[in-house]
């Protein structure tokens, strides 16, 4: 494949095709997996011409970024790994190489400590005896739910299979591996399920600066009815999951896939006059929210732009800054 004259390295476009098809997923691995990416292509640049790696390197980036829409991990990381090589003045590409790839390492061994530091936190919040539902796959919610399994503090985990692509099933079989008692039961359960929940642990895709969480579609769902039930609702999300763009007024974009996620293309066929609508993520409104618990501590949905202003700067926020570079989609 070739951008912009440059060409894109077959690995590359391998980690972008597979983030797109979700194969793979969740905001963490996504964002791993995105700074791997500029890694790889750095390492892949044959070229001796300083500018032109930048440049190159930038081209990579957009590209990588815009595998999915919602998640900004992904934007975030790949900025994180670009910005390195922005703010440095190395003296060949060789060493740009370096720093880039330094760079890459540095972000994926911070998201795995992050994930093992949310769950320790996490797991304070869960007391013995508790009931415990989760939605869609997080990674940084089952940690917590399996740390707090191995403190021996978890009665039983409901768990969503999580409608159209059931990532449930793989929160379901990576908990009961561990020894977890867990029930998967159909999303439509959740409200007739909820009343025997003592907590809600979810992750995130992305988190708005008012603290608003987005997620897999349905959390919000789940936050009604936990709210309705007096469950407590707990968002595991690394801070590279806060979005920099909400802070100067933009909307998290939430990704429409394909209708025949939902339903197959024979029965779509058969009933051309439907119109099937497939959104995969949807926002959960901070008041919903009793903590977030971040490696960076357990904080209240509303203290999100905190974290932002501490990760980023105190207002007014550049639009210069590279985490807000222009977003393709
Ligand atoms: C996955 C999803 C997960 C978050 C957090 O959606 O909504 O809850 O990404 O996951 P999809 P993690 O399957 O569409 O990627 O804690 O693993 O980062």
């Amino acid at each position: 494949m070739e951008i912009a004259g440059y060409r894109i390295p077959p690995e590359v476009v391998r980690i972008r095709e597979d983030i797109k098809a979700m194969k793979i997923r969740g905001a963490g691995n996504i964002a791993r997996h995105g700074a791997q990416a500029i890694a790889i292509a750095a390492e892949k640049y044959s070229g001796v011409d300083l500018e032109d790696f930048r440049k190159y390197l930038k081209t990579v980036a957009d590209y990588v970024k815009s595998a999915r829409p919602t998640a900004v991990s992904l934007p975030n990381s790949v900025s994180y790994v670009v910005s390195r090589l922005e703010r440095s003045t190395p003296p060949s590409v060789r060493e740009a190489i370096e720093v880039v790839t330094t760079a890459a390492r540095e972000f994926i061994s911070y998201s795995e400590s992050a994930v093992k530091l949310i769950a320790q936190l996490g797991a304070r919040r869960i007391e013995r005896g508790d009931t415990i539902m989760t939605h869609c796959h997080s990674r940084a919610s089952v940690e917590v739910i399996i740390t707090a399994h191995r403190q021996g503090k978890v009665e039983r985990v409901y768990v969503k299979e999580t409608r159209p692509m059931l990532q449930g099933l793989i929160a379901a079989a990576e908990l009961a591996r561990e020894g977890v008692e867990v029930v998967l039961i159909p999303d439509s359960a959740v409200r007739y399920y909820m009343k025997r929940v003592d907590k809600v642990v979810v992750g995130a895709d992305a988190v708005a600066a008012n603290g608003a969480v987005i997620n897999k579609i349905g959390t919000s769902l789940v936050a009604l009815a936990a709210r309705e039930a007096r469950a407590r609702v707990y968002i595991a999300s690394e801070t590279y999951k806060f979005s920099p763009y909400t802070v100067v007024g933009e909307l998290v974009p939430i990704e429409v896939r394909e209708s025949t996620e939902v339903v197959d293309s024979t029965w779509l066929a058969e009933n051309p006059e439907v119109t099937v609508l497939n959104p995969v993520f949807d926002a959960t409104p901070p008041e919903y929210v009793d903590a977030i618990i971040t490696e960076r501590g357990v904080i209240p949905p509303q203290s999100a732009i905190l974290i932002l202003i501490e990760e980023y700067g105190v207002t007014p926020v550049s639009t210069e800054h590279p985490a807000y570079s222009p977003e393709p989609e």
